[in-house]
């Protein structure tokens, strides 16, 4: 561990160590260390398609076979990944704090469920849920595979992922806790996210203006940098535990 990573370390110890309420944003990177692709990664393109342009509902209505492909080869993807040393090291946080500590996340691959975290707020919905869009009847399929164009079992409706794409209002009360939570913790910590999205990325402003200590986590700056207290280079995998070891 290089000593401007340790000093860094350090401070954000200092800051963690007393807070008795800490919200936690995750993004995609959080996840990349268990094998899934972050969406600003490769250039963000997938079947050389723009992600803001496959996770749309237009996109949906003009090629809802082409969105499907889309989740369906991500819901696949989960049959091969775990979580890692950073989505668990989120799991301690929680242990230590209690009903003080609320996860929000961006990620809708369900692997801090997986991992154990029990307060997790998915404000852009999940992987593993699909939605009805005649009668908005939501189930729970895992990680099983669909058919490429799913029906309703109820209702006979086209199935969408019960997920929250662009130019979608994010779930109304998910979103309001996630608000809550953050405006009234002492520590903020924000972990691989490019800080890119809203309103998830606006979080880091509503800390702040609460007066709360942001720490961010990423591999590297992002457009949250300038405005945390202490940024913590690197992967998650290794710099969450080594923040959770400091706190002992
Ligand atoms: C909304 C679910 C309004 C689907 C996602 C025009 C019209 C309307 C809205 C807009 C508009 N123009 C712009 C907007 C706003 C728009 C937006 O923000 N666009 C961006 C592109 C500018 N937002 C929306 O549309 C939102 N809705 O505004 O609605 C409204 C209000 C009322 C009524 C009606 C409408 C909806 C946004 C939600 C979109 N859905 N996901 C799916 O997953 O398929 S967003 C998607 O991006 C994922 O959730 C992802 O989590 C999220 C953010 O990306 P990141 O998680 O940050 O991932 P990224 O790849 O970008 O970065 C990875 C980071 O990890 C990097 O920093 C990297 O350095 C770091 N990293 C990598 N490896 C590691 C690491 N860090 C640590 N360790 C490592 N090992
Ligand atoms: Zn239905």
């Amino acid at each position: 561990m290089a000593p401007a990573d340790d000093d860094a370390l350090d401070r954000a110890a200092r800051l963690l160590r007393p807070a008795k309420r800490v919200a936690v944003l995750t993004g995609a990177g959080i996840s990349a260390e268990s094998g899934l692709a972050t969406f600003r990664g490769a250039g963000g393109l997938w079947e050389g398609q723009r992600v803001e342009d496959v996770a749309t509902p237009r996109a949906f209505e003009r090629d809802p076979a082409l969105v499907w492909r889309f989740y369906n080869l991500r819901r696949a993807n989960l049959a091969t990944v775990a979580p890692n040393p950073g989505h668990l090291a989120l799991v301690a946080l929680e242990q230590r704090l209690g009903p003080g500590f609320t996860l929000v996340t961006q990620n809708v691959d369900g692997l801090h469920q997986a991992a154990g975290s029990r307060n997790v707020l998915e404000i852009h919905g999940g992987l593993r849920r699909v939605r009805c869009v005649v009668c908005e009847r939501v189930t729970d399929r895992g990680i099983e595979p669909l058919a490429d164009l799913p029906r309703c079992e109820k209702c006979d409706g086209m199935l969408r992922p019960d997920v929250v794409w662009f130019e979608e209002a994010l779930p109304e009360d998910v979103w309001q806790r996630a608000v809550d939570a953050v405006q009234t913790c002492d520590c903020f910590l924000v972990v691989g996210t490019s800080a890119i999205v809203y309103p998830a990325a606006g979080l880091i402003d509503v800390a702040r203006m609460e007066g709360a200590d942001v720490i961010e986590a990423n591999l590297q700056p992002s457009a949250a940098s300038s405005r945390v207290d202490v940024l913590l280079l690197g992967p998650s995998g290794t710099m969450l535990p080594e923040l959770i070891k400091k706190l002992e």
